[in-house]
């Protein structure tokens, strides 16, 4: 029932065929009805959480930035460089325990997959909103040592900074490359910590960039939070040890239904599923990709995610992707493959609007 056969790009694509199959009248008025409550239920859930999450620093200067961005880089602009717009979300969030805090709950991420995948999407001509964790991994940075930023450069004998010759080449690709894209417009960095600031942040660039239609996209590999403590709940000092500690977590509520039907409704929407037990990972993505109406899930195991991951389209195309052994340099990170999947099926979905 499973097809494999190998593309030009080096993937390999499974397309399993069941997915293909039209569903009963009854399945899909069932599925309305109850996407219809489920809509109602987060839209509620996400009010209360913004109701009550503490205000988001400097809010006015993040809109207006997002704002301008976006005008920058709409159909409207006179100067427009980029055929889409899209909002990569990048690292983990953190959930406070303290409203001064001492002490959190992190979530895994590098965001080296964010960082990546901006790069891919600007060498594609996408304009990119990253909204990522401070101190997680940027783009164009992605081969500068981890340890110690300092062992790139020297000083000369007149005093002058110097590059280590061997580093010359990465170090000026990474100038060249991350000036270029800032200063034609189309690299904006946001950052966030915690599930308060980043639930927030997207709401916020969700909404100004509804007005891209179907020209925007959301690539959410942030690893967000699934539960958290509600402000009001908090300690507001440090925790004091003094036994056992009793906590209660509430869930976060499920953004990414109000994202896609409600912020922006017309934007390319893909998110991502990670789990370590390989037997769930389909499964869960699929339900992610029915519940929240994403148009791609990309599915991820936790042992693999560097070198394999399944993406799951709205149309019943199901592409494994792998990073093959040949593909072992610097230059072939699988984020590459997955970029170029991802905008050939946003052209697609943008086509179908042209055709209106
Ligand atoms: O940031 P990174 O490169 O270390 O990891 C990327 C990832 C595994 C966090 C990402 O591919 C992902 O699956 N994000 C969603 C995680 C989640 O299910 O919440």
């Amino acid at each position: 029932k499973t097809s494999h056969y190998r593309a030009n790009c080096f993937c390999d694509f499974s397309i399993d065929r069941n997915l293909r199959k039209p569903k009963s009248t009854n399945f899909v008025m069932d599925t309305v009805n109850s996407l219809g409550t489920l809509q109602d239920e987060a839209c509620t859930d996400v009010r209360s959480f913004f109701e009550l999450a503490p205000s988001l620093k400097n809010r006015d200067t993040i809109t207006q930035k997002v704002n301008e961005f976006v005008c920058h880089n709409s159909h409207s602009s006179e100067n427009l460089k980029s055929i889409g717009v899209v909002c990569v979300t990048s690292g983990g969030t953190t959930v406070p325990l303290e409203q001064r805090c001492v002490r959190y709950i992190d979530n895994f991420s590098s965001g080296n997959r964010g960082a990546a995948s901006t790069e891919y999407f600007l060498k594609a001509g996408y304009a990119v909103i990253f909204v990522y964790r401070r101190g997680s991994c940027q783009p164009y940075c992605r081969y500068l040592p981890e340890d110690s930023f300092l062992d790139f450069f020297g000083v000369s004998e007149k005093g002058e900074i110097q590059v280590c010759q061997m580093n010359d080449r990465v170090v000026k690709t990474a100038i060249t490359e991350y000036h270029s894209a800032v200063d034609n417009g189309l690299l904006l960095k946001l950052p966030f910590t915690t599930i308060f600031e980043y639930l927030q942040i997207l709401q916020l660039v969700a909404t100004s960039m509804s007005s891209l239609g179907p020209r925007g996209m959301f690539y959410l590999a942030a690893a967000v939070s699934d539960f958290y403590v509600p402000w009001e709940n908090m300690a507001t000092h440090k925790i004091q040890s003094t036994g056992p500690l009793n906590m209660r977590l509430s869930q976060v509520p499920k953004m990414l239904l109000v994202l896609r039907k409600e912020w922006a409704p017309l934007a390319f929407g893909i998110s991502f599923k990670l789990e370590t037990d390989p037997k769930i990972l389909i499964e869960k993505a699929n339900a992610s990709l029915r519940k929240y109406q994403m148009h791609v899930v990309v599915a991820n195991e936790l042992a693999t995610y560097k070198t394999e991951v399944v993406l799951l389209a709205f149309d019943g195309r199901v592409l494994t992707i792998r990073k093959q052994d040949e593909d072992e340099n610097a230059n072939a990170d699988i984020e590459k493959k997955i970029i170029k999947i991802l905008v050939d099926m946003h052209s697609e979905y943008m086509e179908t609007f042209a055709k209106e």
